[in-house]
């Protein structure tokens, strides 16, 4: 089995919150690998990974990092595969901005799809979605996962009938 997704982030410190993407991509039935790597610490490697990545069948690139976060900027600089930025709050976050305009504030030209802040869930499904414009069999899975978040208001909606105010017309 080939991957069509490549998860990368910054440090396997990052993985409690990037889990949340490969969940996704695994209640989905999409193919991915997993991987830490680093724009600071690995710079050659992080080079050659994204060059490489489209050759290998790669579709969506999602990279979470925290901090002074360049990983999915210097990934998106360096590949045509659309690169989805995780912005995580880490232990070295000044509460997570910096992760976040660090990834999100990319000048014209290279795009980085970005996340809200530890929206690892969100990255993995919007990959199915990018995946989906050409494949059929994701689309029902993404559709099928909107349907639970669907039932899931219904469900509130008929609790909330049973809470009581004065003033409460429905
Ligand atoms: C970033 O530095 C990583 O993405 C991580 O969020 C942060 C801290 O890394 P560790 O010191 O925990 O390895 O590059």
């Amino acid at each position: 089995m080939n991957p069509k997704v490549s998860i990368i982030m910054g440090s396997t410190s990052d993985l409690p919150i990037m889990e949340k993407a490969a969940k996704i991509l695994d209640d989905f039935e999409i193919p991915f690998e997993i991987n830490a790597l680093s724009a600071h610490r690995t710079p050659d490697q992080a080079m050659d990974f994204a060059k490489g990545a489209y050759d290998r069948g790669i579709r969506v690139i999602i990279a979470g990092a925290g901090g002074a976060a360049h990983l999915p900027g210097v990934i998106a600089a360096l590949t045509p595969v659309p690169v989805i930025g995780v912005p995580i709050k880490a232990s070295i976050s000044i509460d997570g901005w910096d992760s976040l305009l660090s990834i999100v504030q990319m000048p014209p030209g290279i795009p980085v799809a970005t996340v809200g802040l530890d929206g690892a869930m969100n990255a993995g499904i919007l990959a199915a979605q990018i995946l989906g414009a050409g494949d059929e069999a994701v689309v029902k899975k993404v559709v099928e996962f909107k349907r639970g978040l669907e039932t899931k208001i219904v469900k509130a909606n008929e609790e909330l009938k049973s809470v009581k105010f004065k003033f409460k017309t429905n």
